[in-house]
């Protein structure tokens, strides 16, 4: 990984003040008086130094070496080999192991990197190559066509490119024995809620990542309202909620994809939004 320097000498600043000098602006102070220790802090500089991207990873980072290795993989954009580190971790752990603990993880310090401005766009695009293909390999080794107890159609909200958590919360879902209609990325709401009436789905799932897109939800509700249609409608996505999410009809938060089967069964054993709503904390602690 590329190691960042975030240190500056005192050097440097003397450097700047010199060049100043050029250009007469020592006319106004007398420089050479003056302590860079004392009176330059770059504020920015301290905040940074006190993390290197190496303790940030750290701190996400699984113990088991396997796992760490996917997620490093991830990490540094290693999407050449990923998919033969996986096939060796299925060795001995399960794929939902490998998923929530090793690619998601990797997937979190890119996340964390880019939020701090030390990855870039193309990195996050490679990472997440990287993690679709880790991903694919993993849910290969989930088993092939199963009986589903219940069906779950998902999309990310109109506008919203963002689909991984989306695609990793499709992967624990079919794990756990549901159909899934995966309507994709950046779908109409038009095209949902049409969806929602022609098949209808015992669960309806929305991701959006980014507040410009995170609207089309409530609009979805009031829409399948209008058509007489209720469904428990699991909303997640850093750009949502929970206080968001319960202000309109149906909406059910989720932080976590692997929150989504605990919230789906309690559809399937026949509890509606507003009673899955209401046992939401229990439902999520496991005692519900
Ligand atoms: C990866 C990424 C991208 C990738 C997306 C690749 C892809 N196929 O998804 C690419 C490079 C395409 C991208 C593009 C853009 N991005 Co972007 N991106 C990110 C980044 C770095 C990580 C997002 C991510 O994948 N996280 C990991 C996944 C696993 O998290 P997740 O989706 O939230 O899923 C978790 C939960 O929400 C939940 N979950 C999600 N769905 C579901 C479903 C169910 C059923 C359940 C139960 C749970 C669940 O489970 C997961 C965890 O277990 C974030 C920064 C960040 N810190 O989040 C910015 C971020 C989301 N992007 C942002 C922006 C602005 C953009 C761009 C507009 C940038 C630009 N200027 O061009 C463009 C979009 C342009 C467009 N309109 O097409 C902003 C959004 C800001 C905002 N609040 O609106 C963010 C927050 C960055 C920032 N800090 O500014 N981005």
């Amino acid at each position: 990984m590329r190691k960042a320097t975030f240190s500056i000498k005192d050097s440097e600043f003397r450097g700047s003040f010199e060049s100043l000098s050029k250009i007469g602006v020592e006319q106004m102070a007398d420089f050479d008086s003056i302590s860079a220790d004392k009176i330059l802090t770059r504020y920015d500089i301290v905040v940074e130094s006190s993390e290197k991207p190496e303790d940030i990873a750290e701190q996400y980072m699984p113990e088991n070496p396997l796992l760490r290795q996917i997620a490093e993989d991830v990490m540094n954009l290693k999407f050449k080999v990923i998919e033969q580190h996986v096939q060796e971790a299925l060795k001995t752990l399960t794929p939902e192991e490998i998923i929530e603990n090793g690619l998601l993880a990797g997937m979190d310090i890119v996340a964390e990197l880019y939020g701090r401005g030390i990855y870039y766009l193309p990195h996050v695009m490679v990472a997440s190559d990287a993690m679709t293909r880790g991903t694919k390999v993993a849910e290969a080794a989930l088993g092939g066509e199963r009986k589903y107890k219940g069906v779950v159609m998902m999309h990310a909200a109109e506008g919203d490119p963002h689909d991984i958590g989306k695609n990793i919360a499709a992967v624990l879902l079919k794990s756990n024995g549901f159909g899934i209609i995966d309507l994709g990325k950046d779908v109409l709401v038009d095209t949902v809620v049409d969806e929602v009436v022609k098949q209808k789905p015992n669960v309806l799932t929305g991701t959006a990542l980014m507040t410009t897109t995170m609207s089309a939800f409530p609009r979805i509700a009031n829409r399948l309202k209008e058509h007489g249609v209720e469904v428990p409608f699991i909303c997640a996505g850093g750009a949502v909620n929970r206080e968001y999410v319960e202000s309109y009809d149906m909406g059910i938060y989720s932080a976590k994809a692997a929150e989504g089967p605990g919230l789906a069964n309690k559809a399937l054993d026949g509890w509606d939004w507003k009673k899955i709503r209401s046992n939401w904390d229990e439902i999520i602690n496991g005692k519900a």
